[in-house]
């Protein structure tokens, strides 16, 4: 079920997208496991769960992998720090990056090769590190940046990228450096969000397509979440004094200061939820994540 610019609750249903040519990636990135040593899987830093992908990780099975949180400059660096710490406590390998940022993604290799060695030297005490060729797959939800992570590691354009859901169709190998073959594949969703709350913070960030949810109502839900956490961003960029503001005010306010103005300088809302999307998406509106680590359990 779709509906468009219903800010009202929102359904469950409202938020599933898994096209067919999904299922069809995800029986591919099955099929081509044998041909990779490592699967480095793409997160978004901002929504570190809920950008993960359970049926993507059932597909991948035993397979080693290395959870790279993309877009960390885009994220509450505060926040961040609790996510490490809860994922390094789990002992699930990982590492934030700022993919534009080389030095930092350098050491996505260096990691990747680390696990790949370990897990050779464990399924066969007698191992001699030789210098062999190092094939990973990159997998991950749509627009999380693996085709940006890729023609950064590989210093060149060579996958296409665009901020939009989607854009990787086809399994692509791209060499970088010489001893190392990276797989770029399209953006698995799971076939079902779990939660309602997911769906919102995946429209935010862009993974889900803005039909899906609606503008109307990805872009309400960012703004409330902006005041809610006080980003003083958000309030500077669109001159809001009062930081109690509703998000009717907020709507209006945006829509003068930004001339969203119909005839007779009625406010032309959809530009504002267009304009208010853009500006959180590239990273105008201040840094944020949604969603905070599962408290440690009493004993
Ligand atoms: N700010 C910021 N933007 C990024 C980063 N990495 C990627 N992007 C942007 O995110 C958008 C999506 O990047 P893609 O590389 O096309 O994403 P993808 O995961 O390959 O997407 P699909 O092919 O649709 O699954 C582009 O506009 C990139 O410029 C990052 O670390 N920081
Ligand atoms: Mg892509």
């Amino acid at each position: 079920m779709r509906r468009q610019n219903d800010a009202s609750a929102p359904s469950k249903a409202l938020f599933n997208w898994y096209p067919g040519h999904m299922a069809k990636a995800l029986r591919e990135i099955k099929q081509r496991l044998k041909m990779v040593d490592i699967v480095l899987e793409i997160r978004d830093a901002r929504v570190p769960m809920a950008s993960g992908n359970r049926s993507l990780d059932e597909g991948i099975g035993q397979k080693k992998k290395l959870i790279i949180f993309n877009k960390v400059n885009l994220a509450d660096q505060e926040i961040v720090n609790k996510w490490s710490t809860w994922f390094t406590e789990q002992e699930i390998p990982h590492i934030f990056v700022d993919c534009f940022d080389r030095p930092s993604l350098k050491k996505v290799i260096s990691m990747a090769r680390k696990i790949v060695e370990n897990n050779r030297k464990e399924c066969n005490p007698d191992y001699i590190e030789t210098k062999t060729k190092l094939k990973m797959m990159i997998v991950g939800l749509p627009n999380t940046g693996k085709s940006t992570i890729i023609n950064q590691l590989a210093n060149k354009s060579a996958t296409k990228v665009a901020d939009k859901p989607g854009q990787t169709q086809i399994q692509q190998w791209i060499p970088i450096e010489n001893d190392i073959d990276l797989l770029d594949t399209p953006g698995v969703m799971p076939p079902q969000i779990e939660r309602e709350e997911h769906g919102l913070w995946l429209s935010a960030i862009h993974a889900l397509p803005d039909d899906i949810a609606g503008e109307q109502t990805t872009a309400s839900f960012v703004i409330n979440h902006l005041i809610g956490i006080k980003s003083p961003k958000f309030f500077e960029r669109y001159k809001i004094e009062n930081t109690e503001v509703t998000l009717e005010e907020a709507l209006l306010k945006i829509a003068t200061i930004r001339g969203c103005l119909r005839q007779k300088g009625l406010p032309d809302l959809d530009r504002v939820y267009k304009l208010v999307l853009a500006e959180f998406r590239a990273g105008e509106l201040g840094k944020t994540c949604f969603g905070l680590p599962p408290k440690p359990k009493l004993k």
